[in-house]
């Protein structure tokens, strides 16, 4: 056995990559997990054209019956957009039995970016990276993408860290990590549905190109671990900053009631938010995802030169 009885690379990713030619990582608990069906088919395909759109190839990457899919087909999007929760969230702790006994799970950031080092991959998309949760001090509950991102030499383009989490300590583990964090044209972090969190990112960044040599900076130096790139939602689709975190202290207050813990608490809290803002949040969710992608694309392009 080896590593390519689990990884399975879609043919149209094989050729980029053999070609030198751009392409983006995508996740896939963001459609199964992240958003309802069938906005999550809808976000997940256009996504991809995006991507396309700014002259790079998606490779949407999921676990499908034991493999490690790197470039999923219309089919298979499809079939995690319907399955929605019901298909295994995936993150690094999860690969081991999804792999040995054939399973299909959606892989979270973390799990995404371990398929995209697999591959060969350099720059992912999605919409939010998970954190340090509020009250973490008591729960522990902090993200498994954090720990990949200290690791795994992929950079993560999204649109800040959301304000179901606790950013300020988000941002100190991240330091602690080693992570980098970069704004794109901001010196503020972006908080995900807003463009502001009142939170400083590490460096300003005004170019993909001047990213793409920040990237090729740390890994020729063997600096190892992904990136952060920190993306400000489009002004026309940022949420009202009093609106947001009425609804999320809401949501959050039902979280705890309810006793919602561990892999099922970002998912509980993006329902329960979009629910609160009549779907508002949605349609910001889906236009930074596609904000991000065209970016994504930009930095991949940018990295090949
Ligand atoms: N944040 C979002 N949408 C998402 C997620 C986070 O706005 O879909 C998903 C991502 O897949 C992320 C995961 O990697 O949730 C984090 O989950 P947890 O907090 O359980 O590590
Ligand atoms: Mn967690």
């Amino acid at each position: 056995m080896s590593l390519h009885n689990y990884i399975e690379i879609h043919p149209e990713v094989q050729y980029a990559i053999d070609h030198h030619q751009a392409v983006v990582a995508l996740e896939s608990t963001i459609i199964s997990h992240g958003m309802p069906y069938p906005k999550n088919l809808e976000t997940a395909l256009s996504v991809e054209e995006t991507v396309r759109k700014e002259g790079a190839v998606p490779a949407t990457i999921a676990l499908i019956n034991g493999k490690f899919k790197i470039g999923l087909t219309t089919e298979e999007i499809k079939f995690l957009a319907q399955e929605g929760t019901k298909v295994i969230k995936a993150s690094r702790r999860d690969l081991p039995v999804i792999l040995s006994q054939k399973k299909t799970g959606a892989t979270t950031v973390a799990a995404t970016m371990i398929g995209a080092r697999l591959a060969g991959i350099p720059v992912f998309a999605t919409g939010g990276i998970g954190g340090v949760h509020r009250n973490a001090q008591q729960t522990f509950d902090i993200s498994a993408d954090l720990f990949e991102l200290s690791r795994t030499n992929v950079a993560v383009v999204c649109a800040g860290i959301k304000s179901i989490l606790d950013i300020g300590l988000t941002l100190e583990v991240l330091e602690t990590y080693g992570v980098p964090v970069w704004g794109y044209q901001t010196n503020e972090l972006p908080a995900f549905y807003t463009r502001e969190s009142g939170f400083s990112v590490d460096y300003r960044m005004n170019t993909p190109e001047e990213i793409a040599a920040a990237l090729k900076a740390k890994w020729e130096t063997i600096i190892e671990g992904g990136v952060v790139i920190a993306n400000p939602v489009p002004e026309k689709f940022s949420l009202n900053k009093e609106i947001m975190s009425r609804a999320i202290e809401k949501a959050l207050i039902e979280h705890d009631k309810k006793g919602i813990k561990g892999k099922e608490s970002t998912p509980f809290l993006l329902a329960k938010i979009k629910e609160l803002t009549q779907g508002e949040s949605l349609v910001s969710n889906i236009e930074l995802v596609l904000n991000n992608a065209r970016l994504a694309a930009q930095i991949a392009r940018a990295y090949l030169k």
